[in-house]
């Protein structure tokens, strides 16, 4: 009697969940468990890499590893609708470098949504584009952003804007 009630339980809760959800909201994913069999040494530096990235449990931190890498495998292929961060560290001195940087972002004014400025040192700035937009257009246009001459630093980061994953 005691097992039949302790396997109820889930199920019911599964109900009201469903329920209590709204109707437009998304199917739940089911979590699955599976075992990875792995060297002991790799483990090993796993488990640093979770302790140092301050993960709580593996499991978290394989979870986020599979999104990021499906994710970008993702962007290779078909133009995504993304949201993304450019950051660029540059030398403002540089001619020309800021009427050039200033000329792309209006070339492409339909992907740029904002713009964060800062003085760094007296001669380098850091600026953090943001962008929204079909996934290989952004991959684009930061790659022209990153390429100009007097960009010491260009890193794009990008994740889906049309699901949480
Ligand atoms: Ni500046």
């Amino acid at each position: 009697m005691k097992s039949l009630i302790a396997a109820d339980v889930p199920s019911a809760a599964k109900r009201i969940a469903r329920r209590l959800a709204p109707s437009s909201s998304r199917k739940m994913s089911e979590i699955v468990r599976f075992s990875v069999s792995l060297e002991d040494d790799l483990l090993e530096q796993f488990d640093r890499y979770c302790q140092q990235q301050q993960f709580a449990t593996r499991s978290e931190a394989i979870r986020q590893l599979l999104r990021d890498k499906l994710t970008k495998e993702a962007w290779h292929g078909e133009s995504k609708d993304a949201a993304g961060t450019l950051t660029l560290v540059y030398d403002h001195h540089r001619p020309q470098l800021r009427d050039q940087l200033m000329h792309v972002q209006h070339d492409h004014h339909d992907l740029v949504v904002s713009t964060l400025h800062a003085h760094l040192t007296h001669d380098i700035c850091l600026e953090v584009i943001v962008l929204r937009g079909p996934s290989r257009r952004l991959q684009q246009v930061a790659a022209q952003l990153t390429g100009l001459k007097g960009i010491f630093k260009g890193e794009l980061v990008m994740a889906n804007a049309d699901s949480a994953h």
